[in-house]
């Protein structure tokens, strides 16, 4: 049955708010599929007559859900269902790879720049090597079913992955390589997150709409001896990814 054939679905009596039960139908449509991302859901008017709920509760039900990330307008020509949100669960490490393929899509990454180079002051500090020593930088665009999600620039000291750069890090994880290739067993991880506005070059290659926010993610990851291996600078696109934490 679908959405709009659900008016004896609200509960009128019982103690869940109108909206919140509109909100509950349209949640329940996208999440079965009735509702696709990026299809226009139908207007304000209609939802109101065939729920028989008032203009206003069905606003209040439409601006929470784009508020909360689920619906985005376009100004003029209606409604329409978001993306789904992508999950980075904070109680594991875990790579980009794993994170989209428990979500359903296809990772991949573009590889924007892949070079050796001698490393920072900053650079050095993070990784507990001395400044000047190789490091390999490694920054790619990660896609989640073709889809830019996220812009990871990775570092790592080069005497952990001697020839790194000749493997195609266009399709590989880097941490399943880091395994498989070397040995490293990658063990923790210190994450800071941020919310900020991306630069120009940024928003265009995460094809951005205008006025959406990345999350500045910081990661520094070290190994099973506590020895770090990489730091990471990622920009990820604030309107798909959802970061995951469970409180004791
Ligand atoms: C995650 C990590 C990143 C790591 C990448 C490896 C963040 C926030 N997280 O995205 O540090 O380099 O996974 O992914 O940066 P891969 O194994 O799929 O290449």
């Amino acid at each position: 049955m679908g959405i709009l054939e659900k008016a004896t679905a609200l509960d009128r009596q019982g103690p869940t708010p109108i909206f919140e039960q509109v909100k509950a139908l349209l949640d329940a449509a996208i999440a079965g599929g009735e509702l696709a991302p990026h299809q226009r859901i139908p207007s304000e008017r209609e939802l109101s007559m065939v729920l028989g709920a008032s203009r206003m509760t069905i606003r209040q039900a439409l601006t929470e859900m784009t508020t909360e990330g689920s619906l985005y307008t376009r100004s003029g020509k209606g409604t329409y269902v978001a993306d789904r949100k992508i999950e980075q669960p904070l109680q594991r490490l875990t790579s980009f790879t794993e994170d989209i393929r428990s979500r359903g899509f296809r990772p991949a990454s573009r590889v924007l720049e892949q070079q050796l180079m001698p490393a920072s002051l900053e650079m050095a500090e993070a990784l507990g090597i001395r400044s000047g020593a190789e490091i390999v930088r490694l920054r790619r665009l990660r896609l989640a079913d073709d889809r830019p999600l996220a812009i990871e620039t990775a570092h790592l000291p080069h005497a952990v992955c001697p020839g790194l750069l000749g493997l195609d890090l266009s399709s590989a994880s880097l941490y399943d390589l880091l395994a498989t290739r070397y040995g490293i067993q990658l063990r923790s991880a210190k994450q800071t997150i941020e919310a900020s506005q991306p630069d120009a070059e940024e928003r265009g290659l995460l094809e951005l709409p205008p006025a959406v926010p990345v999350l500045r993610i910081h990661r520094l990851t070290s190994n099973d001896q506590g020895r770090p291996v990489e730091f990471v600078r990622a920009v990820y696109r604030g309107d798909r990814f959802q970061l995951h934490v469970e409180l004791r």
